[in-house]
């Protein structure tokens, strides 16, 4: 039986008095992009609460810098709700008031169209070995990399943070039950054209409006990994979580390029020791994370949990193919060669 269950709301954006205490500030740009104080300090901003995929790499990150820096670098981590929304943060990154973030292309690729490449389904290889092999493919990343900096960001790192679930108030086992569902996604055009070609209607919002909008019904699903669903109370509103192994969460660690390119030698072979390990550190995170929050929201139960059959995800893979074209068509030749690349990468393994 499917019932829609009311609670209060998970989280509540906080005010930012950060952002406006920067944006106000009478000091000039370059003093705040200054490293002249002692110790120095490194903000970094995330997208995701205390406790999450994102705030696990952060936190390990400031140990690891600390060490490397012998204390001279302080990083301090910014969780979501307390300076703004995903699209926010990338610009308080690239005015460089923020040096250090995550920017997760699900909403990076509204004003860098390439970053929709991770949000296009069944394309990177679904074997987990294999597809951390891709994402750190020099090729790509060099592709990748030069649209960022077009726009004012270094990227730094590539994470996956496991498979995208949907969580919903119906069972959806074919494109035809997507018929009419308001789908919330993130905020990247591609991404409606995406839930578009299932036939849902797709309803781009901030994460951290998805809770009232699902108390409030104007949406009727949404997409997130499993960690998410449960740190973000998801499924307390929510009556079936389906895994169709489709697209990966993947976000990305970005620098103000200015900044990044600024850096004195010493700070930037830091930021560079302070990342070696990183890929196989948060990959073992996420893993954990996603599995055993699955088997905490099967312990609630609140939400039934189902996975897609391979003639089931077909379907769906036949209906997205079309967001290739889309793809290619916002974020132009470049675009064309990152998916090319992609593609390569995926025939390449046996
Ligand atoms: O759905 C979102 O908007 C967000 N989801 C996660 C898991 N991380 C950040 C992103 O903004």
């Amino acid at each position: 039986m499917i019932t829609r269950k009311h609670r209060a709301p998970a989280i509540i954006l906080a005010s930012t008095l950060f952002l406006n205490a920067c944006s106000n500030s009478e000091e000039p740009l370059d003093r705040i992009l200054s490293e002249e104080a002692d110790p120095v300090i490194w903000r970094f901003a995330l997208e995701e609460i205390s406790g999450s995929v994102q705030d696990a790499w952060a936190q390990e990150f400031r140990q690891r810098l600390q060490t490397v820096s012998d204390g001279e670098i302080q990083v301090e981590i910014y969780p979501y709700g307390s300076i703004g929304t995903s699209p926010e943060l990338t610009s308080l990154i690239r005015e460089g008031r923020v040096q250090l973030g995550f920017a997760s292309p699900g909403h990076l690729a509204t004003s860098i169209p390439e970053a929709g490449i991770f949000v296009l389904p069944f394309l990177f290889p679904e074997d987990t070995t294999r597809n951390n092999e891709a994402l750190g493919d020099p090729e790509l990343n060099e592709l990748l990399g030069e649209a960022w900096q077009e726009h004012k960001l270094h990227l730094l790192d590539i994470v996956p943070e496991g498979w995208m679930v949907w969580t919903s108030d119906r069972e959806l086992r074919s494109p035809a039950d997507f018929e009419g569902l308001r789908m919330r996604t993130m905020t990247a055009p591609l991404l409606s054209d995406i839930y578009r070609s299932y036939g849902a209607e797709p309803v781009p919002l901030p994460y951290s409006e998805v809770y009232s909008a699902l108390q409030t019904e104007q949406i009727d699903g949404q997409t997130n990994p499993v960690f998410a669903v449960l740190e973000m109370k998801f499924y307390e509103l929510q009556s079936v979580l389906t895994q169709p192994r489709a697209t990966r969460f993947v976000s990305t660690v970005v620098a103000n390029e200015a900044w990044y390119r600024n850096l004195n030698e010493d700070h930037r072979r830091w930021l560079q020791e302070a990342r070696e390990g990183m890929p196989e550190f948060i990959d073992e995170v996420q893993q954990e994370y996603n599995s055993e929050r699955l088997e905490q929201l099967r312990a609630t139960g609140a939400i039934e949990i189902t996975a897609l059959t391979d003639e089931q995800r077909d379907a769906f893979r036949q209906a997205g193919q079309e967001a290739h074209g889309h793809y290619i068509e916002q974020a132009g030749k470049r675009g064309r060669n990152i998916l090319e690349r992609v593609l390569r990468l995926t025939d390449d393994v046996p």
